[in-house]
């Protein structure tokens, strides 16, 4: 393909006031460190660092109204929001390196008006072990990394809705979510309702990773367009991938992630990417990153056996 000469643009948002622990701040430097733009760089694109944002600090306040930091998530959503959308315009494909999960939201909000307005549809992978669908009234714990997936589908504080280009920001027809083994209570049932397409644990156990990622890839590419993955690093099973605040056994192990990466890689679709909530506080020596690295590499194109760009 014509991926070789493609400007990969590296989008640092260093941002934790949406998760529940602390850390994930580091992540962006982590990704750095572990070699993420030398491998790109490595496989024959261009690489451009837009470095990190700035944006408030974690204040550790308490839920308030539903929300953890809802000003705060707010101002780092639009910030990563802009930069996104600056990346897209300069004709990148963005990478944004979080921080939690919440910053997606600006991610794929810049991305949804970017297709928008080039005429072209959007669709997201969610690779994930949550589904990321509670709103203030479902939350267990009122952090907006678990409920990014709600606000881009229409469901949400109009602070996070009004940042949008229009409501809803995703069709939730065109999202697919992957790996996905934990639901709170009430989420299931908004889940359901909602009738999102998750290809959840039990059904990768048995008909297995590669026709799950067989159909949902199916489903994004009969969508066309734009292809958003959105890579939350507890996807992967904590075995594999230690450094996340929100680790759930039963994931994928480091075979089937890659080959899911692989897969994205060979439909050809991929338009942006977000790698979010590697928190190398609770991390062993870099690990998380260093594999969320290797699966970036095959996610661009890396081959066992032979490179073909
Ligand atoms: N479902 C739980 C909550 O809403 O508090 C945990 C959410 C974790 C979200 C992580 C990033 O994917
Ligand atoms: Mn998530
Ligand atoms: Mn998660
Ligand atoms: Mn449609």
């Amino acid at each position: 393909g014509a991926a070789g000469t493609r400007t990969l643009g590296l989008i640092g948002a260093p941002s934790d006031v949406a998760a529940g622990c602390r850390g994930a701040t580091m992540g962006p430097e982590a990704l750095r460190v572990a070699g993420l733009g030398d491998v790109l760089a490595g496989l024959g694109y261009s690489v451009n660092d837009r470095g990190n944002l700035s944006g408030p600090v974690n204040p550790g306040g308490p839920r308030g109204n539903g929300y953890r930091h809802l000003a705060e998530t707010t101002e780092w959503v639009r910030l990563v929001r802009d930069e996104v959308a600056a990346s897209l315009a300069a004709k990148e494909l963005p990478i944004l390196m979080g921080g939690d999960h919440s910053l997606s939201i600006g991610s794929i909000g810049a991305a949804a008006r970017h297709c928008h307005e080039a005429g072209k549809p959007l669709s997201v992978l969610w690779l994930d072990a949550h589904a990321d669908f509670n709103t203030a009234e479902t939350s267990p714990s009122g952090n907006i990394h678990g409920m990014p997936v709600a606000v881009l589908c229409g469901d949400g504080p109009e602070e996070l809705l009004s940042l949008g280009h229009a409501r809803p920001m995703l069709d939730p027809d065109h999202l697919v979510q992957v790996g996905v083994r934990s639901v709170d209570m009430v989420e299931k049932r908004m889940v359901v309702e909602r009738r999102l397409r998750v290809f959840d644990m039990r059904t990768i156990d048995e008909i297995g990773m590669r026709a799950a990622m067989e159909e949902a890839l199916e489903a994004v590419g009969r969508v066309g367009g734009h292809l958003h993955v959105s890579f939350d690093a507890d996807f992967v099973d904590p075995s594999a991938a230690p450094g996340v605040g929100t680790p759930v056994p039963g994931g994928p192990n480091y075979r089937e992630a890659q080959l899911c990466m692989e897969m994205i890689y060979d439909s050809g679709l991929l338009g942006s990417l977000d790698i979010v909530e590697v928190n190398p506080a609770l991390d062993w020596r870099n690990s998380t990153a260093e594999l969320a690295v290797d699966l970036v590499k095959s996610l661009f194109g890396e081959r066992i056996l032979a490179r073909v760009l």
